[in-house]
C-alpha cells in the first residue's frame, strides 16, 4: 500500500497494524480512502492475517473525518464519486472477517468516529480528546448506515440526541456512553490493543467471523441495495448552496481557532 497508510504485520500472530499517515490530521481525502480500502481488501485476502488494528501514525489525532475540502465548491459528480469511495471503504471495513480493533490515539470526530464504529472494539486515549458524529454542526446529515452503527453502539435515545446536536464527547463521556469500550493512557493504546486482539484471537476464527457477519449482514445488504440512492442524497444535500455556505463558515472557524 502507498505511504498514506503504513501497514506492519506480525507474521506469527497474524495481527496487522494499519497506521493512517495523512498529515496533519488524517483527513479522509480520496487518496486516503482508496488506500484504506485496498489495504483492508488485501488483508482480507491474506490467509495468514487474522486481525487488524487501525490507528494513527500521528498521536493526538486519530482521524479528523472527511476532508472537508473534498466537499467544498466541487461539482455534484465529484461529490457523488467521493461519497462512493466513503461507502466502499466502509463496506470493506465493517464487513471484514478479521478481528478489527480501533486504537483511537487522539481526536476522532465525524469520519474518524465512523471508522471507529466500523471496528469490532474501540480503545481510546484518555485525556482531552473528542469523538462523536458532529455532522449536523456542518449542516451535513449522517447517512442511515452511519446512524445505525451509532444506535447499535449507544442505544436509540442517546444516538438520537447525539446525532441531532452533532455532539463531540470527551473520551471519558464516550466510555460512559459505550461509544468506546476502553480508555487507556495515550502511550499504552497500541499495546493494550494488541493484548485485546490476542484475547479475541483465542476464539476460533470461523465461528467468530460467521457470528459477526450474521450481526452485520442486514446493514451491509441495505447499503449495497441503496447505494445509488445514498450517493444521490449525499450529492444533492452537500452541494446545496446553503450547505456550501455552512461548510465555508465551518472552514473559517477551523482556521480562526489559531
Ligand atoms: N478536512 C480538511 N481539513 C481539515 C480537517 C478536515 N476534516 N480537519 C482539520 N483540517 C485542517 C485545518 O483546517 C488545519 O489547516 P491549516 O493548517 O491550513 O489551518 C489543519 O488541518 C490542522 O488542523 P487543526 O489546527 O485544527 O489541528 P488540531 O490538532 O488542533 O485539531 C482536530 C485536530 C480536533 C481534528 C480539528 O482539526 C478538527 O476539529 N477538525 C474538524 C473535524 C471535523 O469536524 N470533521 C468533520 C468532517 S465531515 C465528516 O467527516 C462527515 C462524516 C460522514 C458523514 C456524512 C455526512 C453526510
Amino acid at each position: 500500500s502507498s505511504e498514506n497508510v503504513l501497514v506492519s504485520k506480525d507474521e506469527k500472530s497474524g495481527i496487522a497494524t494499519v497506521r493512517m499517515n495523512n498529515p496533519p490530521v488524517n483527513s479522509l481525502n480520496t487518496a486516503l480512502l482508496l488506500s484504506l480500502r485496498s489495504c483492508f481488501e488485501e488483508l482480507e485476502k491474506d490467509k495468514s492475517c487474522r486481525a487488524l488494528i487501525l490507528t494513527s501514525n500521528k498521536p493526538k489525532v486519530f482521524c479528523a473525518g472527511l476532508d472537508i475540502l473534498e466537499l467544498y465548491q466541487k461539482s455534484p459528480d465529484y461529490v457523488g464519486q467521493f461519497w462512493e469511495k466513503v461507502q466502499d471503504m466502509w463496506l470493506s471495513l465493517y464487513g471484514s472477517r478479521l478481528v478489527t480493533m480501533a486504537a483511537i490515539n487522539g481526536h476522532s470526530p465525524a469520519g474518524g468516529c465512523l471508522l471507529s464504529l466500523a471496528c469490532d472494539y474501540r480503545i481510546m486515549a484518555e485525556g482531552n480528546f473528542v469523538i462523536g458524529l458532529n455532522e449536523t454542526q456542518l449542516d451535513l446529515v449522517a447517512p442511515f448506515w452511519l446512524r445505525q452503527m451509532m444506535v447499535d453502539a449507544i442505544g436509540y435515545r442517546q444516538a438520537e440526541m447525539a446525532l441531532m446536536v452533532g455532539a463531540l464527547y470527551p473520551s471519558n463521556k464516550a466510555l460512559q456512553l459505550g461509544l468506546v469500550d476502553k480508555l487507556v493512557p495515550i502511550e499504552d493504546v497500541q499495546t493494550v490493543a494488541e493484548e485485546e486482539v490476542k484475547n479475541w484471537l483465542k476464539i476460533p476464527d470461523q465461528a467468530r467471523a460467521i457470528t459477526k457477519m450474521a450481526s452485520r449482514k442486514p446493514l451491509l445488504d441495505e447499503l449495497r441495495k441503496r447505494k445509488q440512492e445514498d450517493i444521490q442524497t449525499f450529492r444533492d444535500e452537500t452541494t446545496r448552496e446553503s450547505v456550501q455556505l455552512s461548510i465555508q463558515q465551518y472552514l473559517d472557524k477551523l482556521k480562526a481557532k489559531k
